[in-house]
């Protein structure tokens, strides 16, 4: 085999990761608990060659972070060749919709099969967090979990049929973020007073969270997963230099949620490292959640999507 296709999801934590225990392995200062984005997809062809590294489709960092990625596993797996790297988002990148997780999965999915390492899922999702931390979680689909061990790996918990959730990602701004993750959790971790609170409260979010799942029950999720994405906003924030991540869209969209839900609609917002809002609901009310979104005054368009995001791996 010389060349090898891999379509891999996007996902968002509900139970958020923050923090970095060991920044050279991404290995993460806490757990998190995530859900597949079916239709928020990456697209890699990788193909073997003679001479250097060619990518298409990045630049900047996101490209230098990849061939870093490259080179470490050739290190690690003794292997002596280059790759012509060709990849695609089908929705805006570096704007908090985690393509950096549907990225570095798709990758390491395809170096997995093009130089027959054979890797286990465990080995997988630990070799795809090096590359990006919530790349871990994108090697399944559904809902998985990180696991924190002395190192930390992605364990999928249930596929998408458990609980078929809906999810409509509002889009604020199509521009990039100021700031990357990377850089905003180490001013966390460094500089708010919040970050240590952030660490001690977290084991209780997953755990509740976990319960929810197992029981299905919304509200609780509704409720834990909105409690853990304002701390770890509230974290972000006060940061010194403060990061601000929301736009008036983005908290105009978090008003419209928690008016929905008074209204009935079963429907809850998480935020990651943007301005995009994803409201998450019970299955059969993403169209009515869109609807009412795309009018909140600045949201520049909605995704709607379910829960899913299975990697389909190809030859060309
Ligand atoms: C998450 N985020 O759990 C959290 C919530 C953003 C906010 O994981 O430094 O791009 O590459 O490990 O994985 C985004 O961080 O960061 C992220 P690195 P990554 O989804």
């Amino acid at each position: 085999m010389t060349a090898v296709t891999v379509s891999a999801a996007s996902n968002i934590a509900l139970v958020k990761y923050w923090g970095k225990s060991d920044t050279s392995t991404n290995r993460p200062a806490t757990a998190s608990l995530s859900i597949g984005l079916e239709d928020l997809r990456t697209e890699t062809t990788l193909t073997l060659k003679d001479g250097e590294d060619s990518i298409n489709g990045l630049d900047g960092i996101a490209a230098t972070r990849l061939i870093q990625f490259l080179d470490s596993v050739r290190q690690r797996f003794d292997v002596d060749a280059a790759f012509a790297v060709n990849t695609a988002n089908n929705f805006p990148t570096g704007s908090g919709l985690a393509s950096s997780a549907s990225g570095f999965a798709a990758v390491t999915l395809g170096l997995d099969r093009l130089l027959n390492l054979n890797l286990d899922q465990q080995e997988l999702t630990r070799l795809a967090r090096t590359g990006s931390g919530s790349a871990a979680r994108s090697v399944f689909g559904g809902f998985n979990q990180i696991v924190l061990d002395e190192d930390a790996y992605a364990e999928h918990l249930y596929g998408a049929d458990h609980w078929p959730l809906e999810i409509v990602v509002a889009i604020a701004t199509e521009a990039g973020k100021a700031i990357g993750s990377t850089a905003a959790m180490q001013l966390s971790e460094g500089t708010s007073p919040y970050y240590d609170a952030w660490l001690a409260t977290h084991a209780d979010d997953m755990h509740s969270a976990r319960q929810a799942l197992a029981d299905r029950n919304f509200e609780q999720l509704a409720e834990i997963s909105e409690h853990n994405c304002l701390k770890m906003h509230a974290t972000i924030m006060t940061s010194q230099p403060a990061v601000h991540y929301w736009l008036p869209a983005t908290v105009a969209v978090m008003h419209e949620v928690v008016r929905l839900r008074e209204n009935g609609v079963p429907a809850f917002f998480t935020i990651d490292a943007g301005s995009q809002v994803k409201v998450v609901c019970e299955p059969g009310y993403g169209q009515q959640v869109e609807s009412v979104i795309n009018e909140v005054p600045g949201v520049v368009k909605t995704i709607r999507t379910r829960l899913g995001g299975e990697p389909h791996i190809t030859q060309p």
